[in-house]
């Protein structure tokens, strides 16, 4: 960490980055860095392969987080002292940018809390036991000898939040709450955050969740919820990059469910598929298997096929994960 810290000072410039579709602990963990790198003097741009989510725009700063333009990036990311990764180490999930990346000759830092890190990077600050890669940079603060401003405590704590699934999640430990204990002493508002990240959905979104949701498909005697979401259903309430991740999450209410899965038509032949489980029940395990990664208790996985093929494959492989029989 010192030495990542020691590169930033006058005239270096960083360019952060996060993984593809960033969330809010990628969006939330380079916006505070960035101001962090900033009171070091470094220069800071942020780039990702995918735009920041709609609601992640009620978070100071997000506006800087831009989604990468090959006209407007490649040259900055080829001039760049620095680039750093958060919250994924896999140079893949880098997406549409992973070529300008490899290809400049900027070093290649990593900063990150997910297992298996990628051997790509010049140097790695990766620790699988922290809740969320916000507190990886809350420590580099702590580090530098700075104390966050109200924008990077609050951008740190939707990360927490992000992360540990508003606290409910195994992450949720005794350091995640002296974390959030920290961050709101610095001026992070947790009422005025979670109106402003949490309840913002588009009305399409929240008819999507009831539809989804009354069509749900129960396996293994209701042990594994399917939900699918059809190319046809987003054009029809009009969701673009929308987060559904509520819906998924809202799966998980049915008492006998301990692992549910929803599938989301990205194309003919390309399926995203979002994993959460209850308690010991690894999905990231068989993510890795499909492709994907992620937590224990929440992963994801993206397929090169169509929605239907992707149902029957994954289904499968959380029978067997859970068990099918009563
Ligand atoms: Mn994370």
């Amino acid at each position: 960490m010192r030495t990542l810290l020691a590169r930033a000072r006058s005239g270096v410039s960083f360019v952060l980055t996060s993984h593809v579709h960033p969330d809010g602990d990628g969006i939330g963990s380079e916006i505070a860095f960035a101001r962090l790198l900033e009171t070091l003097s470094a220069r800071v741009a942020i780039v990702n392969a995918d735009p920041a989510p709609p609601a992640l725009e009620a978070l100071d700063g997000s506006e800087r987080a831009e989604g990468y333009d090959p006209g407007r990036h490649d040259a900055l990311i080829a001039a760049a002292d620095v680039v750093v990764m958060l919250d994924n180490s896999d140079p893949a999930r880098l997406g549409a940018m992973e070529p300008a990346v490899r290809a400049s000759a900027a070093h290649k830092a990593c900063i990150d809390h997910h297992p298996n890190p990628s051997s790509f990077w010049d140097s790695l600050i990766v620790d699988q036991s922290a809740c969320c890669t916000g507190a990886l940079v809350h420590e580099l603060y702590r580090l530098a000898g700075r104390r966050p401003d109200p924008v990077a405590a609050a951008a740190m704590y939707a990360a927490l939040v992000s992360d540990t699934g508003r606290f409910r999640f195994g992450n949720a430990d005794a350091e995640a709450f002296r974390l959030a204990a920290e961050l709101v002493a610095a001026g992070a508002d947790p009422a005025d955050l979670f109106t402003r990240l949490e309840e913002q959905a588009g009305e399409g979104v929240v008819r999507l969740l009831g539809e989804t949701l009354a069509s749900m498909d129960l396996r293994a005697a209701g042990r594994i919820v399917v939900l699918r979401v059809t190319g046809d259903a987003l054009a029809r309430h009009r969701i673009g990059h929308e987060d559904t991740a509520e819906i998924i999450n809202a799966a998980l209410m049915l008492r006998t469910s301990r692992v549910a899965v929803l599938f989301r038509e990205l194309g003919p032949a390309s399926t995203k598929v979002s994993l959460r489980s209850k308690g010991a029940v690894a999905v990231n395990e068989l993510a890795r298997q499909f492709g994907g990664g992620g937590h224990r208790n929440a992963a994801g996985i993206v397929l090169d096929e169509p929605l239907e093929p992707a149902v029957e494959r994954v289904t499968e492989a959380l029978e067997r994960l859970v068990g099918t029989d009563g």
